[in-house]
């Protein structure tokens, strides 16, 4: 039978269930990969399961996301990171290093291999033809343990490039066309296929763009054939291991979309959603504060190059930052060497850390209801640090014109000097950052470091009131915000603090106040939980004693995190039924022993006095963990 890539992949690692879209599948990770917002907790998973030694193919634990040390938190953080990885087998990468996604694209993610990462921007990887999946840390933690990962097999919609861009037009304008046609809901379980004669045209960096932010959408993860281009860019990289990877001729698909490539125009992602897609002239003039240029969305030399096109000779318009930061180390030693960082000094722009820094929003906010145009992926309100700031995403081509013009501008005249970027394909490869381990010394825990908090015993009554009434696409910025919090991800109770802080800052304090008397219970409309693999969002809920989360819908990763630690997700079988419940209605659920596994449970309002008929969102296996009352088997404490 004729296979697309997925279905080869998939077939090749399969340890047990059907592959048929819907079905719950078993397959085997060849590779895993954690960076250290999400890094910490997965490792204290590990260790309070007893794993002492990594026995999948490969692990690497990254330093990229909490690198600002102010105070003796993030340090903390890797000091532990870099001990653990060390005595359990993971290869280690400090701060500096580069970006977690671009290395492992670079260095280690191979066409054909599965890749598990606790970072919702895993399927970056797929750029290079590995089906690579964001999931939570504990999922990540099992992986490493050498248990399958868990998934549903996903809808494969082929989306099919045709043409050839435009030489002011890029990857990511690809993937602004993808979001805008696909959106960022209801993309569940769906993996996108790239295939057609313009893939041709586009590097390994450029596809992992277009994969990077199909994440965007809520795709399981997006992917790319494995072909000629692959095989020179692992040439260029001086690594071995690739393998031809292409759907069979006649392979099926349960949709198709296509995109001619030479129609694509400039388009911009406007506050407050990566899917507020406008094209570039609704947007032109815009006025600008800042531009950041970076993130491992576009940090690829070829990004950068692009932008030195147009940045050369010019300067930044005065008023307006400009910073840049690029993917690896690496990448910035080629940079040097060439002659292109001289040259955006030159232009007055500032040379960032090679991290997430701008992007999680832990540095370079923007002033107070500033402006902020960037190139990285996720723009949601007060993600960048500041509240009241309007950020849009675009290209790198767009960012560099507009931050000559201090204004949105589009990078139509610099058409000539763009076409004659060529992608380069030799490059400095600078491994020596890489830290090996020896499987030996002692695991170092600063005071940073707090345990867990105690997994849910599952009880057929939960009694309690909703705490919280929220609408559309709350996303796991919204429950768990990163920025200045970032440095609390290994200690609950200090994150804690923060949860729906943007939202309702009186929300923690309530929530101390009853959760030692009742159930919290909160209530959301379509898509929560959007964005990150942050468990953070389940854990410090669960800590503040929610148990249930109803909501019109999940996202993936989210809802698996929830159910991870025990919170039951649940959506209503009568939309309308959102009306019935309102902040402090007292609800109560009994017999949930019986009714959990039958997925359907009554939800008594006793405010109102109204029964509501409520859905539990968990297929068979995830109901069994549901009242084992989580995931987390403890060995260790
Ligand atoms: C993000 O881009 O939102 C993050 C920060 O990389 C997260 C991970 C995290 O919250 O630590 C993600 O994408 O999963
Ligand atoms: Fe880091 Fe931003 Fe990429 Fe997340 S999206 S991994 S924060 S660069």
């Amino acid at each position: 039978m004729a296979k697309n890539i997925t279905e080869k992949i998939i077939s090749s690692h399969l340890l047990s269930g059907n592959m048929k879209s819907g079905e719950t599948i078993k397959i085997k990770i060849d590779q895993c990969l954690t960076q250290d917002a999400t890094g910490t907790m997965c490792y204290l998973e590990c260790e309070s399961m007893g794993c002492e030694r990594v026995k999948n193919e490969l692990t690497v634990s990254y330093v990229d996301h909490n690198t600002i040390q102010v105070g003796f938190e993030n340090a903390d953080d890797h000091d532990y990171l870099r001990t653990i990885a060390n005595k359990m087998g993971s290869i280690y990468s400090p701060s500096g290093n580069g970006i977690c996604h671009t290395l492992q694209l670079e260095r280690f993610s191979l066409p054909g291999k599965t890749l598990l990462g606790s970072d919702s921007h895993t399927p970056t990887s797929g750029g290079i033809g590995s089906l690579s999946i964001g999931a939570g840390g504990l999922d990540v933690a099992l992986s490493i343990t050498g248990e399958p990962y868990t998934m549903i097999y996903p809808r494969v919609v082929n989306i099919i490039l045709e043409g050839k861009l435009k030489p002011y037009t890029s990857s990511k304008d690809v993937v602004l066309k993808v979001l805008e046609h696909f959106g960022v809901t209801g993309n569940q379980n769906t993996i996108f296929e790239y295939t057609g004669d313009g893939i041709k045209t586009l590097s390994v960096p450029e596809r992992a763009t277009i994969c990077n932010m199909g994440a965007e959408c809520g795709v399981t993860t997006s992917i790319f054939p494995s072909d000629e281009i692959t095989k020179s860019f692992l040439k260029s990289q001086k690594r071995e291991g690739f393998i031809p990877l292409s759907p069979d001729e006649g392979a099926k698909y349960d949709d198709v979309y296509k995109i001619d490539l030479s129609k694509i125009e400039p388009l911009v992602s406007c506050p407050h959603s990566p899917g507020n897609v406008k094209s570039i002239k609704e947007v032109e003039g815009t006025a600008l504060n800042q531009v950041l240029i970076g993130s491992c969305t576009n940090s690829s030399i070829y990004d950068i190059h692009r932008v030195c096109a147009i940045l050369k000779g010019k300067k930044v318009k005065k008023g307006v930052e400009l910073g840049i930061s690029i993917g690896s180390r690496s990448d910035e030693e080629t940079l040097i060497e060439d002659g292109s960082i001289n040259i955006l000094l030159s232009s007055g722009a500032r040379i960032l850390e090679s991290t997430c820094g701008f992007c999680i929003g832990n540095s370079l906010s923007p002033r107070s209801s500033g402006v902020s145009l960037r190139t990285n992926n996720r723009n949601f309100k007060g993600r960048c640090g500041t509240e009241d700031a309007l950020c849009y995403l675009s290209s790198v081509e767009t960012a560099a014109s507009s931050a000559i013009e201090g204004v949105i501008t589009s990078p139509e005249k610099y058409s000539t000097k763009l076409s004659k970027v060529k992608y380069s394909d030799s490059f400095i490869i600078d491994d020596s950052g890489f830290i090996y381990p020896t499987f030996t010394g002692d695991i170092i825990k600063g005071k940073n470091i707090k345990p867990i908090p105690d997994p849910i015993v599952f009880k057929d009554k939960i009694e309690g009131s909703v705490w919280l009434k929220l609408g559309d696409n709350i996303t796991t910025d919204d429950i768990s915000p990163a920025g200045k919090y970032l440095k609390y991800r290994s200690n609950i109770p200090e994150y804690s603090k923060a949860c729906f802080a943007n939202r309702d800052p009186s929300f923690y304090m309530r929530a101390m106040e009853k959760r030692e008397k009742e159930s919290g219970f909160i209530v959301s409309g379509l898509s929560y939980g959007q964005g990150s693999s942050r468990e953070h969002a389940a854990l410090c809920p669960l800590y503040l004693g929610v148990r249930c989360i109803i909501a019109l819908s999940f996202e993936r990763i989210h809802s698996s995190n929830l159910i991870n630690f025990g919170i039951i997700p649940l959506t209503f079988e009568n939309k309308e039924d959102y009306l019935l419940l309102d902040k402090d209605d007292v609800l109560i659920m009994e017999n949930l022993d019986v009714s959990i596994p039958s997925g359907k449970v009554k939800l008594f309002n006793k405010s109102k006095n109204v029964y509501i008929k409520v859905k539990v969102n968990a297929n068979e296996e995830e109901i069994k963990i549901l009242l084992n009352g989580g995931k987390l088997r403890r060995k260790n404490v």
